[in-house]
């Protein structure tokens, strides 16, 4: 059986959680339940990043201690997730023990390799970003993503000597050995090595609030680094290695792309120090705006993703997100247009036509005649009527563009199929229209009927990755059950529907908003 290992970023506790990291977050879902629905062993890690500088600060701002600050705050992300159906299997927090054996595993190869060495160092330091930031990144002396003016720190430093993997990182990149997506990450990336980059540093002398350098207790291991290592000890590495040795390397990173550096070169390259296997794809997708701005506590335009599944449900938010703008590329959101989307993609598209098929299947092909006879009055519920193969190599060839687009982590593209694939459906009815052919032509009402049920039944394998909760009543409403344990190929078969299932009204499944 193969195996698909995905991580999100782990998220700073110092922030709520927003529809930014709700968006990374709901597309490895997605990635991660389809590839399980495909059959494959699936590691889903997600976590929160939970020490440095800023979160202390944060902590101490709110009057906090900070473990009872990051207890809180990684609640908020986990309840989030869980309001959003998010299937990870495992949740990693930095301040857990687990977490922090397996950081003093790594350390300690680092050291034994010779690969640390210790140095003074005094440089400009960004709180806000947690990193050391150059003169030249600065715009009028300040950071431009916080807009604060850096820190000078002074600090005797443990260094990794990253340089020197510089040429074999250039080579594995550039021969996609270890790819960087999409094709114009992979360039940025490689004009950076390009430029120059130097060792970076470890630990810091200054911060109290990490996990200590297990061969100097003076200083903890720089928050990046660390939380770097995630990746790995949510595996289990340096306790439980099970999960290690079945899952790692990474089959795909996903961030945006404000990280790509520390995942693109800072680990790989930690990577290779300690003799790991590099991951295999890291995905870096755009950075969104709202409303033409960028989200910040300080603009106030923080979407709180809590109060869009108030208003439109769990699932619309899932579909809504991701159908913004293609999976890779900045884009803006705009919190107006995602109720008229949600009325014409979900309430008008996939909840009216299943509805209205399901209806016409109830009503022409009841199964109350049955019923009576059993005695058993009132009963309501369609039967699938016979066979028909009319949209066989159709649906086949529709099939093959979703499993292409998810393998290129084309979510929109998916998004797009799924649209397409509801509108061909309503064309189907508008151009048979059924309440004639109930009239006029029986045999053709056959299988009309039957195509559009098994339609139906495809869009919900379809939507099943985007929107869990819709397909399972969608397959539910078909008389399907424990489909999510069958085979897959057999699933995405065309004919899945027997004739003679009971197929029941379903209730609506995305009311329409008014306002
Ligand atoms: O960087 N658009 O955590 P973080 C799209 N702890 N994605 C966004 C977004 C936006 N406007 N805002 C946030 C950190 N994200 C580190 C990571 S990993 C070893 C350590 C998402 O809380 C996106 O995935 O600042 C981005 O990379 C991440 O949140 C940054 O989360």
């Amino acid at each position: 059986m193969s195996k698909f290992y995905i991580t999100t970023p782990i998220y700073y506790v110092n922030d709520q959680p927003h529809i930014g990291h709700a968006y990374t977050t709901i597309a490895a879902d997605v990635l991660a339940r389809y590839h399980r629905l495909k059959g494959e062993e699936v590691f889903f890690l997600t976590g929160t990043d939970e020490h440095g500088s800023k979160v202390f600060g944060s902590a101490q701002e709110a009057g906090q201690e900070p473990q009872a600050f990051c207890d809180e705050n990684s609640a908020k992300f986990q309840m989030v997730w869980d309001r959003l159906n998010i299937a990870n299997d495992y949740f990693l927090r930095t301040t857990s023990i687990e977490h922090k054996k397996g950081v003093a595993k790594f350390l300690n190869e680092l050291k034994d390799a010779g690969l640390i060495y210790q140095s003074d160092y005094t440089g400009l330091y960004c709180t806000g970003c947690e990193k050391f930031v150059t003169e030249k990144e600065l715009v009028g002396g300040l950071c431009p993503d916080h807009k604060k003016e850096p820190e000078v720190l002074k600090e005797r430093n443990y260094f990794f000597k990253f340089n020197q993997y510089l040429p074999k990182l250039l080579k594995l990149i550039d021969n996609g050995e270890l790819k960087i997506l999409p094709a114009n990450k992979k360039n940025e990336v490689l004009g950076l090595i390009k430029q120059g980059l130097t060792d970076f540093s470890i630990s810091r002398e200054s911060v109290k609030w990490g996990i200590k350098i297990p061969f100097d207790d003076s200083q903890v291991v720089y928050v990046w680094v660390e939380a770097l290592m995630n990746y790995v000890t949510g595996l289990g590495y340096g306790g439980d290695e099970s999960n290690f040795n079945k899952f790692w390397p990474a089959d795909i990173h996903l961030m945006a792309k404000d990280i790509l550096k520390f995942h693109a070169l800072y680990w790989p390259a930690l990577l290779l120090a300690v003799g790991l296997p590099l991951p295999k794809v890291i995905f870096a997708h755009g950075f969104f705006t709202i409303d033409g701005e960028k989200m910040s506590k300080t603009l106030g335009n923080i979407i709180d993703p809590n109060v869009l599944i108030d208003e439109l449900g769990s699932d619309a938010v899932r579909y809504l997100l991701l159908s913004q703008f293609p999976f890779g590329a900045d884009g803006d959101v705009k919190a107006s247009s995602l109720a008229i989307l949600y009325n014409a993609d979900l309430a008008n598209g996939i909840g009216n036509l299943t509805s209205r098929v399901l209806a016409m299947a109830e009503k022409y092909f009841s199964d109350r005649g049955k019923s009576q006879a059993r005695g058993r009055q009132g009963v309501s519920g369609g039967q699938v009527p016979a066979k028909d193969f009319e949209f066989s190599d159709e649906v086949a060839g529709i099939w093959h563009q979703y499993q292409t687009a998810m393998k290129n982590f084309q979510l929109d593209q998916v998004i797009e199929i799924i649209r397409k694939l509801n509108a061909f459906a309503d064309s189907y009815v508008e151009r048979q229209k059924p309440w004639e052919l109930a009239k006029s032509d029986p045999d053709q009402l056959v299988k009309v009927i039957y195509n559009l049920l098994e339609i139906i039944r495809h869009l919900a394998l379809m939507i099943y990755p985007v929107m869990p909760t819709v397909a399972e009543k969608i397959m539910t409403n078909l008389g399907q059950a424990d489909w999510l344990e069958r085979d897959f190929k057999e699933l995405i078969d065309w004919g899945g529907l027997e004739p003679g299932t009971k197929v029941t009204k379903s209730e609506a499944l995305f009311p329409r908003l008014e306002k």
